[in-house]
């Protein structure tokens, strides 16, 4: 049998994936955070953590360079899923994907009138489908990060990024107006090896479903 790879992100994934990790006997042998290493042993033998940038996450498990993964919804429905089962909400990392504008522009105003909307995000596949759907032109602008500053720089009108207490935005003259969805982080399984290595994929799978519950 060989290795099993669990990929996931440091930050808030990491940090709220470890009770998980425990109760599942998946300890890490050192603390990811503070190391340096993208691999690390858990006290299980045969089962290891990858740490990679939250957004390749997917590509990992979907590529089957990794057996299983932890990746945000946010990150999922982005990518797009392919090769991927996701069979486990872990509902952890909860936030709320959000179109934010600037403090007092009418956005339901600018909707209604048929404007084309200029909005900044990271997440350019789950906006454009948003707008679409809503039958709204927009402009998209792609952005690596710190999306709160565009409106207040004029870059866009809005943006679509993810708010969990909503004090980013608030600190900067910005409110949120419209939900996207609700987001946590889900288990992912690369398709293909959830059949030739069920045997020891499924144990891990329904162990992780059951410390989520708890
Ligand atoms: O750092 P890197 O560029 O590699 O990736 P990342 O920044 O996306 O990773 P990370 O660790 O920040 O987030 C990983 C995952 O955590 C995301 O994919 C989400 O599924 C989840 N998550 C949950 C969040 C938040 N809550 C969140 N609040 N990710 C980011 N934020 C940011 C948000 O973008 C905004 O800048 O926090 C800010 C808002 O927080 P509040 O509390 O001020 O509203
Ligand atoms: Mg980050």
């Amino acid at each position: 049998m060989g290795m099993i790879s669990i990929a996931l992100s440091k930050g808030r994934i990491l940090e709220e994936t470890l009770p998980l990790l425990e109760r599942v006997g998946l300890r890490p042998k050192e603390d990811p955070e503070n190391s340096r290493k993208l691999v690390v042993a858990t006290e299980r033998r045969g089962v290891q953590l990858v740490v990679v940038r939250a957004s390749d996450v997917p590509t990992y498990v979907g590529h089957g360079a990794a057996q299983l993964g932890i990746a945000g919804g946010d990150v999922l429905v982005e990518h797009g899923g392919a090769g991927l089962y996701q069979p486990v909400d872990l509902g952890i990392a909860r936030c709320r994907m959000m179109v934010a504008t600037r403090r007092g522009f009418d956005y339901q105003a600018a909707v209604q009138q048929g404007a084309r909307l200029r909005i900044a995000t990271k997440y350019v596949q789950i906006t454009r489908g948003h707008f679409a759907g809503k039958g709204v032109h927009v402009d998209l602008i792609k952005l690596y990060g710190s999306m709160e500053l565009a409106p207040l720089l004029d870059l866009a009108d809005a943006i679509v990024d993810l708010v969990s207490s909503g004090k980013t935005l608030r600190a900067n003259k910005l409110e949120p107006v419209e939900e996207i969805m609700p987001v946590s982080a889900r288990l992912i399984v690369n398709q293909a090896a959830l059949k030739t290595r069920r045997a020891e994929l499924q144990p891990l799978i329904e162990a992780f479903a059951k410390a989520a519950r708890k």
